[in-house]
């Protein structure tokens, strides 16, 4: 469906490299509808329970320390099969692994410095969206709509 949602984020080293206006740009002129956007700086807390699958890893811990050492870029986004496109859209966990063209292909070499969050299914994006957005997300139509979807 043309409203699936997914929620996107800007890593703390994608922020401080420069890279916010790119990544946003990417989503932006695929077709994406960005309704989410804030600049945060997450506790280890918040941190926990975002990546609450991975507690138990041995790079957990690093993980944890690295998404809270400074803002990252909270975004959600919305579109034709939003969760699936954009997982494509940053490659693979691995930066190596990713194809040019991949936001993580372009930009990023090594696992634990990845640039870039994206959710992995429908059903953990609206628990992130949730986590990251109790304030909820905008409602507008944009107006390149009818010349995005048939
Ligand atoms: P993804 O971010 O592609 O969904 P994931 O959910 O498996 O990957 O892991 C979350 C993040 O944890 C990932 O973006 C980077 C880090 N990570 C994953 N595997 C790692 C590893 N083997 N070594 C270091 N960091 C890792
Ligand atoms: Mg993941």
């Amino acid at each position: 469906p043309n409203n699936e949602r997914t929620y996107i984020m800007i890593k703390p080293d994608g922020v401080q490299r420069g890279l916010i206006g790119k990544i946003i740009t990417r989503f932006e002129e695929r077709g994406f509808k960005l309704i989410a956007l804030k600049l945060v700086t997450a506790t280890e807390a918040h941190l926990e329970k975002h990546y609450a699958d991975l507690a138990g890893k041995p790079f957990f811990p690093g993980l944890i320390k690295y998404m809270a050492s400074g803002p990252v870029i909270a975004t959600v986004w919305e579109g034709l099969d939003a969760v699936k496109t954009g997982r494509v859209m940053l490659g693979a966990t691995n930066p190596l692994a990713s194809p040019i063209g991949s936001i993580r292909g372009d930009y990023a070499l090594a696992v634990g410095r990845n640039i870039i969050h994206g959710s992995d299914s429908v059903e953990n994006a609206e628990k992130e969206i949730a986590l990251w957005f109790p304030e909820g997300t905008a409602q507008y139509t944009s107006v390149a709509e009818p010349w995005i979807y048939e």
